[in-house]
């Protein structure tokens, strides 16, 4: 998706007006959304299609992934959710520093929508940045079936074409599928204990815009922006293009100091902005490569250079993303909490509180539980803190097991202020940050935005079996 495509909607609906068409009426109408069963060619040829969970326009397939929703930033979203699944679905704005009742969080902020029936989803999008939806009810199997879309706030005064900026921009959404020879997602590993008890519901096939080794169409001596997006429920991505230095100019949407770069890694649900020069000369290709464990790097996409002759290179260092509009932290006044995570295989954990009762590991286990926050096998009904609002919260997450686990704060974006007590230098915020085993990472955040908010690990099998709960600001 490209400026150039914005500004041909833009002319096309300036030769509608002129027709006569009620251009004030269509603004009015809500577009659909339509989650249900379609179809995509995730695996490469010879595979047969695979059938998905996917969304679509009113009336159209669904895609995988999901149609990009794009607005400047301060515009509203607006989208009637219509629910052609056979399970009941809600959609979470990821990212979004969003007005609670339109989270999504089915459970929490609404209930989950029957199959049939429709939601009205009506927000404004305050931050520019790559956000992304997806389903947030069963997402361990929602999302993992493809129920997930870009979310692109453009800045609200242009950036691109700026010296130093990029002249264009691709979105990237990853994503990690576990496949059968058929070409069917295995279906049969979907609730697995064993996969919920170690590192998720890994997959055997990676996808960038839902397809196997898809070719990115560039042309030598541009500058290019990527929009990186994990939409996997389980995999860490490390990422690299060869022989392409990066240079992160967001994280989780929001503006960084640019930032050089051999690789970005990025935990599901976070998001990377990522400038590359085009060095590679014309008719030549580039793997992007993926390390698939332990130093094991793999091409899953490649840029693929057009014949055409370079264009100059850009000399000029690279420019920065505006500044987001976000309230710096008041560690001093700050109200302190702890989120312990314990469990999973090799963790020792002895048990944990489930419904009001403790049970025993193996208990629990038989529950579907095999994590906890705080002590508590969480669900939808764990409250885990409260403050009030305007109030800084300064929140330890000391993940006490053998996994990384990619913790999810819902609707504020926070800083992180120290890794195993070593304080981080500049200011780097998330809505999403990934804990290492054994690892201390110290959060803060303005508690700004009023409601009941989800925090959880979007690792989505570790969500389910009991890394969940939520906060309160009032
Ligand atoms: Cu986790």
């Amino acid at each position: 998706m490209t400026l150039s495509r914005r500004s041909f909607l833009a002319a096309s609906g300036a030769g509608l007006c002129a027709l006569g068409v009620p251009s004030l009426a269509r603004a009015r109408a809500m577009p659909v959304l339509q989650a249900g069963p379609s179809s995509a060619q995730i695996a490469p040829l010879p595979y047969p299609v695979t059938p998905v969970w996917a969304y679509g326009a009113e009336g159209v397939r669904g895609t995988i992934p999901g149609p990009e929703i794009r607005v400047r930033a301060g515009d509203r979203v607006r989208r009637r959710l219509s629910n052609g699944l056979s399970q009941p679905t809600a959609v979470h704005w990821h990212g979004i520093r969003i007005d609670n009742a339109m989270d999504g969080a089915a459970g929490l902020t609404q209930d989950a929508v029957e199959p049939g029936g429709v939601f009205d989803y009506d927000f404004v999008a305050p931050d520019a940045g790559t956000y992304w939806y997806h389903s947030h009810n069963r997402g361990w199997e929602q999302v993992a079936r493809g129920l997930a879309g870009p979310l692109i706030v453009e800045e609200a005064e242009p950036w691109t074409g700026l010296e130093g900026a990029t002249t264009r921009e691709i979105t990237c959404m990853l994503d990690d599928w576990r496949m059968v020879e058929t070409g069917a997602i295995h279906e049969d590993s979907f609730g697995a204990l064993h996969d919920a008890a170690h590192g998720g519901r890994l997959g055997n096939t990676v996808t960038l815009n839902g397809t196997s080794d898809t070719a990115l169409p560039v042309r030598a001596g541009e500058r290019l922006r990527l929009r990186l997006i994990n939409a996997a429920t389980a995999r860490v991505m490390p990422l690299r293009i060869k022989g392409h230095a990066m240079t992160i100019i967001a994280r989780d949407g929001f503006a960084t100091v640019p930032e050089a770069a051999e690789q970005v890694v990025l935990a599901p649900a976070q998001r990377a902005d990522i400038v590359i020069d085009c060095t590679g000369a014309p008719g030549s290709r580039a793997d992007i490569l993926l390390d698939a464990g332990r130093g094991d790097w793999v091409r899953i996409a490649t840029l693929a250079y057009s014949g055409e002759a370079s264009l100059p290179p850009v000399e000029a260092p690279v420019r920065p993303l505006p500044e987001p509009a976000w309230r710096a932290p008041d560690l001093d006044g700050a109200q302190r909490e702890e989120l312990l995570m314990e469990g999973g295989a090799m963790g020792g954990m002895a048990g944990a509180m489930l419904d009001g009762a403790r049970l025993d590991a193996r208990a629990l286990a038989e529950k579907g539980k095999v994590w906890a926050f705080n002590g508590i096998a969480g669900g939808m009904d764990t409250r885990l803190f409260r403050i009030d609002r305007h109030r800084t919260m300064h929140l330890t997450l000391r993940n006490d097991t053998a996994w990384p686990h990619g913790i999810h704060l819902h609707g504020h974006h926070f800083q992180v202020v120290a890794r195993d007590g070593v304080a981080q230098p500049g200011r780097v915020l998330h809505d999403t940050v990934l804990a290492a085993p054994r690892e201390v990472v110290e959060i803060a955040f303005v508690a700004d935005n009023p409601g009941k908010w989800m925090i959880h690990c979007h690792m989505l099998e570790h969500q389910a079996s009991g890394m969940m709960g939520w906060f309160e600001v009032a």
